[in-house]
């Protein structure tokens, strides 16, 4: 075929454009909009739920830097003593629940290690994590590759996994884009993953069971914690075995999720400042998306469909979200000022692609506290367009509800400059 040599040198410059960050050229490239036929289809497969912009409701978030008692936040400091744990608390109280305080132990034992794991690339170690109360026990499964020609304490990533063991397989006979271990390794982390149901079940039993039917004595509260909330606290005692573990440099663990599993990242973020960086896949409604703009599923559905997830105090926010206390901004700035990492898929607008960057875009103020870099533009980038400013990070990739080798990719990309320079 023959060219033009102005066609060439279009070719070259979308090439050029392709290769840079979103924000180190204009804003005035095409953001992403969700497409026509991917809102016709879901409005009309689910009319109970909106999926037109122009239908979310006018709102107003509630002021992230504004303390409870009306003081202005303006400095790190300031956030860090009083805002910061203000917010928490009512995350705690109104959306996940608080952490029972019946005593437990913990013990970890290395149940299989393989030094010529991945033909040699890495090295597997498999441990239980132990937790006892009263006489019972339950056991976390914790998976762990670590790169063999590291020579010091690598970055990690821990993925909370809700999918099933066919995407974690130790023997690497099947593998799956869910979490590429072995890409992981080949960038010099290790790789983490443990199973959302070693910790919880993800059904209702009337918390009977998992370490509900451990931790919880009498009766419950309305803010007693919800499966969400356990299964973010089983990563933290992943994160416990890291800090025992020579191999792994546990001041750099990126905790990451996808769907319920993003939720749970977010919170696990939140609850526990040892994690460094906090990936949060396509985690919608009660995870990035803000719940003010009902944009498809909502906090009515969502305690509906999954009465377990959150504490009963949350169902009083079901189709009244303007009276929350919080919005999923304010979630996300609890991250601050480590990293954080939220993207979307182009297809899954019953996560609200939109909503979550807008509550990227409104946490900002938080990590701006303590770098004034962190800016990103206020319209969403272009589809499979990455978009940094300092710790925090965004894409929507193309196609469906996932987490794919594409997205992990971008993820790295972004961590290389933070876990792993
Ligand atoms: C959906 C739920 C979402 C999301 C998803 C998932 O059914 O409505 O909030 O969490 O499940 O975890 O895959």
């Amino acid at each position: 075929m023959k060219m033009k040599s102005g066609s060439l040198i279009n070719v070259f410059g979308t090439l050029i454009l392709l290769s840079l960050p979103f924000n180190a050229f204009s804003q005035n490239v095409q953001s992403w909009q969700p497409s026509k036929e991917t809102v016709d289809r879901l409005s009309k497969s689910q009319p109970d739920f909106n999926y037109f912009e122009e239908k979310v409701p006018a709102y107003t978030l509630p002021p992230l830097l504004t303390a409870l008692n009306g003081t202005i936040v303006k400095n790190a400091s300031e956030w860090e003593k009083t805002r910061r744990n203000e917010i928490l608390e009512l995350f705690r109280e109104n959306v996940y629940g608080r952490v029972p305080t019946t005593p437990y132990t913990k013990s970890y034992k290395l149940v299989r290690e393989d030094k010529n794991a991945m033909d040699g690339a890495a090295t597997l170690k498999m441990v239980d994590i132990t937790i006892t109360s009263d006489n019972k026990s339950l056991v976390i499964h914790l998976t762990l590759f670590v790169p063999t020609k590291a020579n010091k304490p690598v970055p990690a990533y821990l993925l909370i996994d809700n999918r099933g063991p066919e995407n974690t397989d130790p023997d690497r006979k099947v593998k799956s884009e869910f979490w590429p271990a072995e890409e992981i390794i080949a960038r010099g982390y290790a790789a983490a993953v443990f199973s959302n149901k070693d910790v919880d079940p993800d059904n209702f039993d009337d918390f009977r069971n998992g370490i509900h039917g451990l931790l919880d004595k009498g009766v419950r509260q309305p803010n007693s914690w919800g499966t969400l909330a356990a299964w973010a606290w089983g990563a933290s005692r992943c994160m416990d075995y890291f800090e025992t573990d020579k191999d792994i440099n546990s001041k750099k663990v990126a905790v990451v999720g996808h769907s319920r599993g993003g939720k749970t990242a977010l919170w696990a973020g939140a609850e526990d400042q040892r994690f460094a960086m906090v990936v949060s896949n396509e985690s919608g409604c009660g995870g990035a998306a803000l719940a003010r703009r009902r944009f498809g599923e909502t906090v009515a559905r969502i305690n509906a469909a999954f009465p377990h997830w959150f504490c009963t105090n949350y169902k009083k926010w079901a189709n009244n979200e303007k009276l929350m206390p919080v919005d999923m901004h304010m979630l996300l700035a609890l991250v601050a000022p480590r990293a954080l990492y939220v993207d979307c898929a182009s297809d899954d607008l019953w996560g609200d692609p939109k909503g979550s960057y807008l509550a990227l875009y409104n946490s900002l103020p938080a990590f701006q506290l303590y770098d004034k870099n962190t800016i990103i533009p206020e319209k969403m980038p272009p589809l499979n367009r990455q978009v940094t400013g300092g710790k925090v990070a965004y894409h929507i990739r193309d196609g469906a509800h996932n987490m794919l080798l594409k997205d992990w990719n971008w993820f790295m990309d972004f961590s290389d400059k933070i876990l792993h320079p």
